[in-house]
C-alpha cells in the first residue's frame, strides 16, 4: 500500500521530501500531469475530472491515502474527491497557509494561481482566519508552469510582476501554490529581507502522516514511483533531476 500524492506537475516535491524524511519506508507515488497543465487557468469542471480521474487510478494502483499537494486541486476538487473515494481512503487537502500568517502579521499577500486566489475558499479562509489582517491576492500568472518547464527567464519575470503587485508595507507572504517553494529563494530576493514567507508542506505533511497511521499503512520499501500523463518525453525537465534526487535536495524542503 502506498500514498499517493496528485498535482499538475512538480508541486508534489517539497510535500514528498518532508513524508520521505519523517518516514523513509513509506511507498510514494507522484502522479503528474504535463499532458494537462497548468490546472490553474482550467475551468473548474476540467479539473475536477482529471483530479478525480487520477485519485481512482492512484487507488486502484494501490493507494491507501490520497494527497492532493496542490491549493488548485484543492480548493476546486477536494469534496468531488472525498466523495468518489468513499470513506475509506483519506483524502488530504492543501490550503494556503493564511492561518499561522495571521497569528503572526497583519499585513500579508497571499502569492496563488488565479484559480485559488479566485476561489470562494479563499475567501472563506481569510474570513475565518484572517478578518482583522489586510490580506492581498497575488495571482502569479504563468509562473507553475515556468516552474515545470524549467523556463528560468520566465520564473524571474512571472516573479517581478508579483513582487512588484505586492503592497510595500507587507510583513508575510503566504505561498498559496505547492510549486513556488522550489524558486522559494527568487521570491524572497525579490521582497525587503524583512518579509515572512509561509508556506503549507509542513501542515500537509504532517496530517499525511497521521492518516497513514490512521489507515494503518503498512511499512514499505521506500519506493518512489512516478506517474505521468501524455508520453514520455512530456516528462517536466526539472522531474528529470528529482528521479535523480538533485531536486529534493535542491529545493531544500524547508
Ligand atoms: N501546485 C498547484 C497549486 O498549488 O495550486 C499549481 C497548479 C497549476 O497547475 N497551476
Amino acid at each position: 500500500m502506498t500514498v499517493a500524492l496528485i498535482d499538475s506537475g512538480l508541486g508534489s516535491l517539497p510535500t514528498a521530501a518532508r513524508l520521505r524524511r519523517a518516514r523513509p519506508d513509506l511507498d510514494l507515488q507522484l502522479h503528474l500531469d504535463p499532458d494537462g497543465a497548468p490546472w490553474g487557468p482550467k475551468p473548474v469542471e476540467w479539473t475536477v475530472r482529471r483530479v478525480v480521474d487520477t485519485a481512482r487510478r492512484a487507488v486502484d494502483g494501490g493507494a491507501a491515502v490520497v494527497v492532493l499537494p496542490c491549493n488548485t486541486a484543492s480548493v476546486v476538487a477536494l469534496a468531488e474527491t472525498r466523495s468518489a473515494l468513499g470513506p475509506s481512503v483519506p483524502v488530504v487537502g492543501t490550503v494556503p497557509a493564511i492561518k499561522p500568517a495571521a497569528r503572526d502579521c497583519r499585513t500579508i499577500a497571499v502569492w496563488a494561481t488565479a484559480a485559488t486566489t479566485a476561489s470562494s475558499y479563499q475567501a472563506a479562509l481569510v474570513q475565518q482566519f484572517a478578518a482583522d489582517a489586510d490580506v492581498t491576492a497575488v495571482a502569479c500568472h504563468g509562473l507553475a508552469d515556468a516552474i515545470d518547464r524549467g523556463d528560468t527567464d520566465a520564473v524571474s519575470a512571472a516573479i517581478l510582476s508579483a513582487a512588484e503587485r505586492t503592497p510595500a508595507h507587507t510583513e508575510a507572504i503566504v505561498l498559496g501554490c505547492t510549486h513556488y517553494p522550489l524558486v522559494a529563494g527568487e521570491i524572497m530576493a525579490s521582497l525587503p529581507p524583512a518579509v515572512r514567507m509561509y508556506d503549507s508542506a509542513d501542515a500537509v505533511a504532517a496530517q499525511t502522516l497521521r492518516q497513514v497511521d490512521a489507515v494503518d499503512v503498512p511499512p514499505g520499501a521506500g519506493a518512489l514511483s512516478v506517474f505521468l500523463s501524455g508520453r514520455p518525453g512530456s516528462l517536466p525537465p526539472q522531474a528529470l533531476s528529482f528521479e535523480a534526487g538533485r531536486v529534493l535536495a535542491g529545493a531544500g524542503a524547508d
